[in-house]
């Protein structure tokens, strides 16, 4: 029987889900070398929704012998005819912008007005941007200090082949973050999208082989970390892998690749800070930060968990973000009504929840949730009651470790340098927020901040021009903007002997 929501799926959406979904390795469309498929479920019901290809190290190596043989090709187009590709998949991703994020919801959970809001047109817009640099990688001409007779200039060239590791909390726009700068480079991708949610990946890979990129640009190999991911990030003929995910995976991938020095990207968790100071802006401090905690299901890498608020206006911040908290209409992500969805995956609902536990057994005090969602008509999805925190110290483990799902815990402060050494005390440095009204403080504290994002009196703001990422245990390479390109491409010097 199809239900109401259901019912709302594009006909593009029903039928991409009935067919098959094999690898794409150049123009061959295989099943796995041994034949495994994966599981796809729907967060919100539990329900199987797709098998896709269970991807093997054979099917890496036939991946990558595909992207290597595709760089050639791929740099023979001129640049500005790259760029033509890369613009054109960003219309495409603008014209088919409810279907794709359809499909996120189906895989991943959230509701389509956030990926309406954000992951879409976002990752739309990185392939446009991304297509403007193509045309504009240059070396220079550059006078030795010598002096002597020599004409030395030096040429920007790809790294070759990439392989991108990603992961399941913005399925399709971590397509676009790995896929902009690196093709606008002159590499060629083999892609590992997350074992969970690997429908809108192959969804815009083939949208990208339908509008003419050339085969072998761009493969996917479905599966999950131990099958694919691993043998991707040691294989012999990868040059450079980027990768986003838990801290942990980051560290085997750093040991694998290094093994063969590659070149490597790593985007890792973070448990970043939000300080609201005594002369902020209340009712916005409240509203950003009930974004920076709860946006996603609280599955971002930059969720502003550990908040901490000036002592004088503790109890009214309390009480403000804990009815925001408890206004969240938890359901399904195809339903309008719906301003939380499920989490990601039974797994990481149990995660989740057991953190949450923790948190109570350890002493903090639940303003907000704190135990297990009760409403009958959820019960087979992955949903988390969104929970609030307070009573919070530094040595409980929900708050040093990455959560990753809708749980905020808020601490207070007396003073500016008791604010910041909270921000820094934890191993991450991805991102944080401040909350005031003096420019000065504004300053101050941003510089004093040991992470690589510093909003104020905003969050979570992003802009395809605007790098991004992280310091510390939260890796390193930035995504976005011009800076976002340096990773994919080497400088090769050239002297010319003129005497
Ligand atoms: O991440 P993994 P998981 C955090 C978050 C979450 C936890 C676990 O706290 O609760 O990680 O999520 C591939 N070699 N973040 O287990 O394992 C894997 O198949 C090569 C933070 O899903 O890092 C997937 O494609 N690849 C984060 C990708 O790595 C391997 C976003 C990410 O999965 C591999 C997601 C291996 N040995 C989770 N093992 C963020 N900060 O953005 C796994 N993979």
């Amino acid at each position: 029987m199809v239900t109401d929501l259901e019912a709302t799926l594009r006909p593009e959406v029903t039928a991409f889900l009935h067919r098959d979904h094999a690898l794409i390795i150049g123009d061959q469309r295989p099943a796995a070398s041994d034949g495994g498929l994966l599981d796809v479920h729907d967060p919100a019901t539990g329900a199987l929704i797709a098998r896709v290809a269970a991807g093997t190290a054979a099917d890496v190596d036939a991946a990558v012998a595909a992207a290597r043989a595709a760089l050639p090709v791929w740099n023979d187009l001129s640049p500005a005819a790259r760029a033509d590709l890369l613009w054109r998949l960003g219309e495409e991703i603008e014209r088919r912008a409810v279907e794709l994020g359809q499909l996120d919801t189906l895989d991943n959970g959230k509701p389509t007005s956030e990926s309406a809001a954000l992951d879409v047109p976002l990752c739309a817009s990185i392939f446009k941007y991304y297509a403007g640099w193509a045309t504009k990688i240059d070396g220079e001409t550059i006078t030795p200090s010598g002096g002597a007779a020599f004409h030395v200039y030096t040429r920007r060239e790809p790294v070759g082949v990439v392989g991108a590791i990603i992961p399941w909390n913005f399925p399709l726009l971590m397509v676009g973050y790995k896929l902009g700068p690196a093709l606008a480079a002159g590499n060629t991708v083999v892609l590992k999208p997350a074992e969970q949610t690997p429908l809108s990946a192959l969804r815009l890979v083939e949208l990208a082989l339908e509008i003419g990129f050339p085969p072998g640009v761009i493969n996917v190999v479905t599966g999950d970390g131990e099958g694919a991911g691993a043998p991707l990030s040691r294989h012999p003929d990868v040059d450079k892998i980027t990768f986003t995910g838990e801290n942990a995976t980051g560290r085997k991938i750093l040991e694998a690749s290094g093994a063969n020095m590659k070149r490597l990207s790593l985007e890792l968790g973070g448990k970043s800070p939000s300080l609201v100071f005594d002369d902020a802006d209340l009712d916005a401090a409240i509203a950003g930060t009930f974004g920076a905690v709860y946006f996603n299901q609280g599955q971002c890498c930059i969720a502003g968990a550990r908040v901490f608020v000036h002592r004088s206006l503790y109890e009214p911040f309390v009480d403000g973000l804990a009815a925001k908290v408890r206004a969240i209409r938890l359901g399904n992500g195809l339903d309008p009504a719906t301003t939380m969805g499920p989490v990601v995956s039974g797994e990481q609902q149990s995660r989740v929840n057991g953190m949450i536990t923790s948190g109570v057994e350890q002493g903090a005090t639940a303003v907000v949730g704190g135990g297990t969602v009760r409403l009958p008509e959820l019960a087979d999805g992955f949903f988390v009651e969104p929970t609030l925190f307070t009573d919070v110290h530094r040595d409980m483990t929900i708050m040093q470790r990455e959560i990753f799902g809708p749980v905020g815990m808020v601490g207070t402060f007396d003073t500016e340098e008791e604010a910041i050494a909270l921000a820094n005390d934890t191993q991450f440095g991805l991102a944080s927020g401040i909350w005031t009204r003096d420019v000065k403080r504004t300053h101050r504290v941003a510089a004093k901040i040991n992470a690589g994002v510093v909003w104020a009196n905003t969050y979570g703001m992003f802009d395809v021009a605007i790098p991004y990422g992280g310091f510390k245990a939260s890796g390193y390479g930035k995504e976005l903007g011009r800076e976002a390109l340096d990773p994919y491409l080497q400088t090769k010097t050239v002297w010319i002997d003129l005497g």
